[in-house]
């Protein structure tokens, strides 16, 4: 079932493309122009190449304020059903709320992407009844706060010891091991020192779980933190990063700039398979 997202045999990994449909996204327009924004946005990611369209409602950064699940749906689901009218593209939801989960699912996606690793009320067993594939995330914290002393012992022990208890009750709520995905959360409650160590990790990670790896540093402030630049200079750093991970193993990269993380990839990972 899930086969497509987690063959380890491929050569490079899956380009996930990030479609925001949070408020913030979207300074103007009604819901009509929202949509018709995002379905353009996802043409446009399918030339680019993308293998998943991972869609979010909440906006997850730094300090952001929570939604209620009225307003998820409301932005999430009308997006799905309108990217399931005219293409096949797997959708991945990005949400922690188990009622998101299972209507977009029923709309339409085909992985649950979830940032607080199925801990929210009835979520663990919103994915056991639900047929698709979870990524499970690490964060340190809430978003609003995670980046005031974020503190670990070893933060790659750490990290590994949380997905690890996440992997685990999964597989006792009924999750079966080849539906889970796990993430490190990179600027989720981490300094750019814990960033920049678990990156250099990404395989031992691997390596401990033994399960496919996402990778989602684009754009993110360990970039801007290294090289003191704004959100909108960050593309050739995150694709490097990208070539990277794939480098490392990574399973599956989450990108804002598809067709250059897809052209990264691919040449990263055809150094790595050749003789
Ligand atoms: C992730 O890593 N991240 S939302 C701050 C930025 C740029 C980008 C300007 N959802 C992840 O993309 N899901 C998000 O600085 C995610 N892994 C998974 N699985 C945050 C984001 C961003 C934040």
């Amino acid at each position: 079932m899930s086969d497509f997202f987690l063959q380890s045999d491929r050569a490079f990994p899956l380009v996930m493309g990030i479609l925001n449909v949070t408020p913030d996204s979207f300074s103007d327009g009604g819901l009509f122009e929202q949509k018709e924004a995002s379905l353009k946005h996802v043409r446009d990611m399918i030339d680019a190449g993308v293998d998943i369209i991972d869609i979010g409602g909440e906006s997850t950064r730094p300090g952001a304020k929570a939604v209620s699940v009225a307003e998820e749906l409301q932005r999430v689901i009308p997006v799905i059903e309108a990217i399931r009218t005219e293409t096949d593209i797997p959708v991945s939801i990005d949400t922690s709320k188990a009622q998101v989960m299972r209507e977009a699912v029923v709309a339409g996606a085909s992985v649950i992407n979830d940032v607080r690793a199925l801990q929210e009320e009835g979520a663990l067993q919103a994915a056991a009844e639900l047929p698709v594939p979870v990524v499970l995330m690490h964060m340190q914290g809430q978003p609003r706060t995670m980046q005031e002393h974020p503190e670990y012992n070893n933060v790659v022990e750490d990290v590994c010891e949380f997905l690890r208890n996440r992997v685990q009750a999964c597989e006792q709520a009924g999750i079966s091991r080849d539906r889970l995905i796990v993430d490190p959360g990179f600027g989720f409650g981490k300094t750019l020192q814990h960033n920049l160590s678990l990156f250099r990790h990404i395989p031992e990670l691997k390596q401990q779980l033994d399960l496919p790896v996402l990778i989602g540093v684009s754009r993110k402030s360990m970039i801007g933190a290294v090289l003191d630049i704004p959100v909108e200079e960050r593309m050739p750093a995150s694709v490097a990063l990208a070539g990277l991970a794939a480098w490392m193993g990574a399973d599956i990269i989450r990108a804002h700039d598809v067709r250059e993380t897809c052209q990264a990839v691919k040449m990263c990972g055809s150094v790595k398979e050749s003789e």
